[in-house]
Order: C-alpha cells, then sequence, then structure tokens
C-alpha cells in the first residue's frame, strides 16, 4: 500500500491549522495536524519541502519505520518544528491504516480500557465573581473537572482570561500583544480564588490551575504550599522544565499534583521528570511529541512510575490532534485526564468530526481510523493569517516566561 500524494493545508477558521494529507495507491487518505501556534509555516515548509517528497513511494503500513526514518534518519532531531512534522506523518498513517481495516484507531492501539475520557475545561474571568460564574457554567454543561483562570488585580492582561466563555484564544493576530507579569501579586491572590471556589462548589469538583511557566522552583513550592487545603486535581507548570532537576525543589515542599509538557516534543524531555516522580501528569500531545507511536512510549514509561496522562488540548491544536488524542486516551491504562477546549464553529465545519461530549466526558466515535476529515473547497475560504502568542514582560520591562 504505497503513499502516491500528500499536500499541506494551511487554513485559519477562526485561528491556524496546519494539516497533513497523505493518500496511498488505493486511494485511501489520511490526516494529521500539524499546527505550532505561531510558528505555523516553518512546519508547513518542513513537510512539503523536506519530508513529503521522501513519503512518495514508502509502504504507509510501516508506522513504525518511517517514524524512525524521519527521526533517527534525519540526523537533526527533536524540537517543536520537526516533531510536529513527524507527528503530522506518523498520525496521517494510524489514520490510514484504520480506514484500511476498517477500525477506529484506539481498536488498533489494543481497544477501550474506559468508556470515555474525563475532559476539563477552561474556566476564566476578570474578577472572582466572573470566574466564579464561569465555573458554574461548565459545571452546568456537565463537567467534572474545570481549570480556573481569573485576572490579577494591578496585572495588565494576565495569563488565562479569554475574551469568550467557551472560546478561549491566546494568539493575536499581527503583531504579539505585550502583557506584564507580577509574581508577588500572583501569589497572594491564587489562594483566595481557590478558597472562594472550594467555598462555592465545594470538593465535588476538580479544580485545575495553570501557573503557565511563570515562577522559579521555590516560588512555585510556595504555591503549591499555599494551595493545599483547596486540593486542586492539579498545578501546571509552575516553573519552566528546561531543568528538570527544579522540580526536586517544588517536590520538597508540597503535595499539589504536578503536570508538565505541553511544550515537550520527545521522551527525552521528560525521562528525569517521570523516572525520578517528580510529576504526577505527563501533559505531551500526539502533535507536538512525534504522534501516537512516540506517545505511547512516553506513556508506558510514566505508567511504570505511577504518572498519569493529562494531554494538553488548547484549541491551537485541531480537530485531527483532538481525535488523535481521545483515540490515544481511550487505550492508554495510565490515563488521566484530557483538555478539551472547544473549537469555534467554523473550525468545527472546516474538520467535520466523528467525536463527542457527554456528561463531562469524551468518545473518539466508530468511524474508521481518527474519525475526522477536511473540507479543502471550505478550508481555502479561510487562507493563513499572521498571529502571534503574547510576550511577557515584568513591571520594570524585563522579558519573563508567558
Ligand atoms: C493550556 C495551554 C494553552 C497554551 C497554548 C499555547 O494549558 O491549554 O497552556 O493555553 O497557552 O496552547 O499555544
Ligand atoms: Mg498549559
Amino acid at each position: 500500500m504505497r503513499i502516491v500524494d500528500g499536500k499541506v493545508i494551511v487554513c485559519s477558521p477562526g485561528r491556524n491549522f496546519v494539516t497533513l494529507k497523505l493518500v496511498t495507491e488505493d486511494g485511501v487518505h489520511g490526516l494529521g495536524d500539524a499546527t505550532l501556534n505561531g510558528r505555523e509555516l516553518a512546519v508547513a515548509s518542513y513537510l512539503s519541502d523536506h519530508v513529503l517528497p521522501l513519503l512518495i513511494g514508502r509502504d504507509a503500513r510501516r508506522i513504525e519505520d518511517t517514524w524512525h526514518y524521519l527521526y533517527t534518519g534525519a540526523y537533526w532531531r527533536r524540537g517543536p518544528v520537526t516533531m510536529a512534522a513527524i507527528g503530522a506523518v506518523d498520525t496521517a498513517l494510524w489514520d490510514i491504516l484504520g480506514k484500511t481495516l476498517d477500525t477506529p484507531v484506539y481498536q488498533l492501539l489494543g481497544g477501550a480500557s474506559r468508556e470515555s475520557v474525563m475532559v476539563y475545561g477552561h474556566a476564566n474571568g476578570e474578577t472572582v465573581d466572573d470566574t466564579v460564574k464561569a465555573v458554574a457554567h461548565y459545571i452546568d454543561m456537565g463537567y467534572r473537572a474545570v481549570r480556573a483562570q481569573c485576572a490579577i488585580p494591578g496585572v495588565l492582561h494576565a495569563y488565562g482570561v479569554g475574551r469568550g466563555q467557551l472560546y478561549y484564544e491566546p494568539a493575536e493576530k499581527g503583531r504579539p500583544l505585550e502583557s506584564v507579569w507580577s509574581t508577588e501579586r500572583y501569589l497572594d491572590f491564587v489562594p483566595s480564588l481557590f478558597e472562594r471556589l472550594r467555598k462555592e462548589f465545594g470538593f465535588d469538583v476538580h479544580l485545575l490551575h495553570d501557573v503557565h511557566h511563570r515562577l522559579t522552583p521555590i516560588e512555585a513550592g510556595r504555591l503549591g504550599k499555599s494551595l493545599e487545603p483547596y486540593r486542586l486535581f492539579w498545578l501546571e507548570d509552575p516553573t519552566p522544565a528546561e531543568l528538570q532537576s527544579a522540580f526536586r525543589i517544588i517536590r520538597q515542599h508540597t503535595t499539589t499534583p504536578i503536570a508538565v509538557g505541553e511544550v515537550f516534543n520527545t521522551i527525552f524531555d521528560c525521562a528525569q521528570l517521570i523516572e525520578e516522580h517528580l510529576i504526577d501528569y505527563i501533559r505531551t500531545t500526539v502533535i507536538h511529541a512525534g504522534g501516537i507511536t512516540h506517545l505511547r512510549k512516553i506513556a508506558a514509561l510514566a505508567e511504570l512510575h505511577h504518572v498519569r496522562t493529562g494531554a494538553h488540548g488548547a484549541t491551537d491544536l485541531g480537530p485531527v490532534s483532538l481525535a488523535a488524542a481521545l483515540h490515544f486516551d481511550l487505550n492508554v491504562h495510565n490515563f488521566g485526564i484530557q483538555e478539551y477546549m472547544r473549537h469555534t464553529e467554523e473550525t468545527d465545519r472546516v474538520f467535520p468530526h466523528a467525536y463527542s461530549f457527554q456528561r463531562g466526558a469524551m468518545h473518539p466515535g466508530d468511524a474508521p481510523g481518527l474519525g475526522v476529515d477536511l473540507d479543502e473547497a471550505l478550508a481555502a475560504k479561510y487562507p493563513y493569517e499572521p498571529a502571534y502568542l503574547p510576550v511577557n514582560r515584568l513591571q520594570d520591562g524585563t522579558v519573563h516566561s508567558w
């Protein structure tokens, strides 16, 4: 079953998405998401200029071999552009295999380990009262797990405050927005937010919070400790994770569960975090960590060390990614939770899909392959628009992690 054709489709139905389409000699096509927020065209070029020409003529069933052909064989390894491109090829090949065998991808992975996968939504507000309302809205929609973020008094454009209730989108069209950060104000404010949320909603709903890489390890230890009474499901990205050993400091100070990994690209980015039991949830994704093939290896290592999965699922991960994540989540034994940020209606129309949400959980559906398609004619009506994530600065102007 040879690959005979392929193309990269860049479209912007509400936000930018890069999608790889591979076609076999039997006319079966598979899709892979290759979206890298704010750097979309670099992956599109990597795929069309350097990967697609090498795929023509290869056997689409040789998924493991193709992965190594593109990773081990390319000499240059790792990095978000390379790994998003490899992830897209890998995802498209699993999609093709499923369609060829008339089977949903989760069955190829070993079948369902659960009925459906618990997801969390994003509640955010300009004030604590607004955040309370947003959490209540998610609970009304059936969610059992909600991430809560709130603007911080005296901090301009704090992370996580969206523009709509359901469609939080941090990328801005044109040049990056500049936001301002104050660790002092944040550390003093966040415990009061969760104290209020627990007062309003009790302990039956899972509450999550994303620090978005903004603290030093000792500051993160302090935050985790001050949030212990509110029993978070997890505290996400408390500190930048290039230095994996830094998480030892956080662990020495708090039992608040830690989730990390949405920007990781390979197992090497998280091996120490997992092997030393420095985290509780690994957030690597199909799209940015080299596809289903590589994600399974990360999950297997994590399973040995009691670390569960909690894959990133923001709006910049397209519907093809979300579907791939749901097939993976349904199968993997050490599943924890899946992030689910709803796509806009325009996006959903461009990518018709079989996955569904019900009572706080999702199912990938039973269509053959991944169960997502791309309406190319409609996609063509939404051309690429340059857009970037914000750049963050401390109050004195120093650039800080966003
Ligand atoms: C999350 C993330 C996102 C990212 C975005 C960057 O936990 O969902 O932190 O909101 O900011 O995916 O591209
Ligand atoms: Mg995050």
